[in-house]
């Protein structure tokens, strides 16, 4: 049996459920297809310290003119590429949720790089499941309530572990602190990859 721990109600933290060779696997995909973009925030336009991309029938964008979701790459008005087989069938062994996965977001972390505390809020499905990859550096990952304020939590997330969020935590603000830079090879040039599978619609 697998272990998984259960960090808080809803969340399930699968460490290593990826071996090294299933990482190298699902990176190389992941790379081969990924054109990654820096998002900036609608309005002021300050660019995020992440860079992304998606796989899958739909995709988070965020630039000048809003976040949405998009059925193709903004900047070349192509479909993004489906969602790797693999990640199709982690979501089906891990989460139990009768619907597929709509969009994989791809968030890349070179050094330096981090995300605020936030709520994930732009789905319609908030009573499907969220689960998170990671790939790459280890990552100090944040997980609160469904209120900004209030108490938190930091857990060390390293590569080939697999969150999933449900029930009660999938309203839950959650953020990426800092990335501890040099403590994995896997990502060429150096970083965290976190691939976030998400069902959009109702
Ligand atoms: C908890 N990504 O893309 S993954 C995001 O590591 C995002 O790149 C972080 O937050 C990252 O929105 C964290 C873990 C995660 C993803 C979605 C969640 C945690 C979540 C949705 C609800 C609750
Ligand atoms: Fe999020």
């Amino acid at each position: 049996m697998e272990t998984v721990l259960e960090i808080a109600p809803g969340v399930s933290l699968w460490r290593e459920r990826l071996d090294r060779a299933a990482q190298r696997a699902l990176l190389g995909e992941v790379l081969a297809q990924a054109a990654f973009y820096k998002p900036v925030m609608p309005g002021s336009g300050k660019p995020f310290s992440v860079e992304e991309f998606n796989f899958g029938p739909l995709g988070w964008y965020s630039d000048k003119s809003g976040y949405r979701y998009t059925s193709t790459d903004p900047r070349t008005a192509e479909a993004w590429p489906p969602i790797p087989p693999a990640l199709i069938d982690l979501w089906k062994a891990t989460t139990n949720h009768p619907a597929p996965p709509e969009c994989c977001l791809v968030n890349l972390y070179r050094a330096g790089a981090r995300m605020g505390l936030h709520q994930d809020r732009d789905e319609q499905a908030i009573d499907a499941p969220v689960l998170s990859v990671s790939l790459g550096d280890e990552a100090l990952f944040r997980i609160g309530g469904t209120t900004r304020k209030g108490p938190t939590r930091s857990v060390k997330l390293g590569s080939g572990d697999v969150l999933t969020f449900g029930g009660p935590a999938r309203l839950a603000f959650h953020g990426i602190d800092r990335v501890l830079s040099g403590t994995s090879t896997l990502v060429p040039g150096g970083g965290r990859i976190n691939l976030t599978l998400r069902r959009v619609t109702a």
